[in-house]
């Protein structure tokens, strides 16, 4: 398969999908209908600053959160452009309570695959000019073809996952995403808006020295978790480690796989299962993790292999480099 440093992600798509088992094409027009879409919102999303488009909508989504202009223009977008491309048959939301049947008319039921979308995660960094990212998980439908999509497509293990990914919109704009075959990063060169394979191959260190939570919480995590947060603080072997935390999962997830470390975002007395949602961030970012030879879990067992019940329901996450997350659910036992 192409890897060199000057693939573009079209070359690589296109490369990809020969060696990608039944895929017709449909994966290829769905990856490069997102590659579209993150274009797009990285344009809107980097000048946020110049314009009116900071500061909340004055709605709230489902999850009672302040919904921030650039995540409606980034819902508005990525739906849109997977609508117009005639390519899925539904599509889930985090800013939308219910999922959405694409069903203009009998052809589009054909389409075989559905996504689930964070479409602008840690939207709360962009009035303060950190960054933010898009998380996508892909699936083929379970439902007949040719019928409306049903809550059982969306409901699936994150283990049947045909494709993930995330955009990181930093200080360069990169997708890093997997079909199953390994993870690869592309760069963006916004000059010409061309992604270019930078990152081929990525993969979590077995180890490393930096964890990612939100100390503020101590109080209220379990003592399983406090007593590994205190591991990572201990003044011995290769400890302490660095405390690295961004409150932007998509760029603690990207750091934590370059150079090594753990992200952990706990249930606590404040909040009964955490509060990442499992559809669109947890099984997305857990696939993308085994993929790179890291780990996911809630504590105690692979976010992939979860059961899900509801489309926005939250789970504990603990997320990175494989011997990390293991000591962090020895700690939890
Ligand atoms: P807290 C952003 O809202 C997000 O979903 C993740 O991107 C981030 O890691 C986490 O929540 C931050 O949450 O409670 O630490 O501010």
């Amino acid at each position: 398969m192409l890897k060199s440093k000057n693939t573009t992600l079209g070359e690589y798509i296109i490369e990809n999908q020969s060696s990608f088992q039944y895929s017709s094409g449909e994966l290829s027009k769905l990856i490069n209908a997102i590659r579209l879409a993150a274009k797009v919102v990285n344009h809107e999303v980097n000048k946020a600053g110049l314009i009116d488009i900071l500061g909340a909508a004055g709605d709230t989504n489902i999850q009672g959160e302040d919904q921030q202009k650039l995540d409606v223009l980034a819902n508005e977008k990525f739906i849109q452009t997977l609508k117009n491309r005639e390519i899925v048959c539904g599509i889930a939301s985090e800013e939308e309570d219910d999922f959405i049947s694409i069903n203009s008319n009998d052809e589009q039921h054909r389409n075989k695959y559905v996504v689930l979308i964070d479409p602008l995660d840690g939207s709360s960094n962009i009035d303060v000019n950190v960054s933010v990212g898009t998380i996508f998980s892909i699936y083929r439908r379970i439902t007949p073809e040719g019928t409306p999509v049903t809550l059982e497509d969306f409901l699936q293990p994150g283990r049947n996952q045909v494709a993930a990914g995330y955009i990181v919109y930093g200080t360069s704009t990169m997708l890093v995403y997997t079909t199953g075959d390994g993870v690869n990063g592309f760069t963006l060169n916004p000059a010409i808006g061309t992604f270019y394979l930078s990152h081929p191959n990525m993969e979590f260190p077995e180890t490393g020295k930096i964890y990612s939570v939100n100390e503020g919480n101590y109080n209220h995590f379990p003592q399983g978790v406090k007593d590994y947060i205190k591991y990572c603080q201990k003044e011995e072997d290769d400890r302490p480690y660095t405390s690295r935390y961004i409150g932007s999962l998509v760029s603690d997830f990207h750091r934590n796989m370059i150079k090594g470390g753990i992200y952990m975002y706990p249930k606590s007395s404040k909040a009964s299962n955490g509060k990442l949602r499992l559809l669109y961030e947890c099984n997305p970012m857990a696939f993308l993790a085994e993929q790179a030879n890291g780990k996911a879990s809630d504590g105690h067992t692979a976010i992939l292999d979860l059961q899900p019940t509801e489309l926005h329901q939250r789970v504990p996450f603990f997320c990175g480099s494989i011997k990390m997350v293991e000591k962090a659910e020895e700690f939890m036992k």
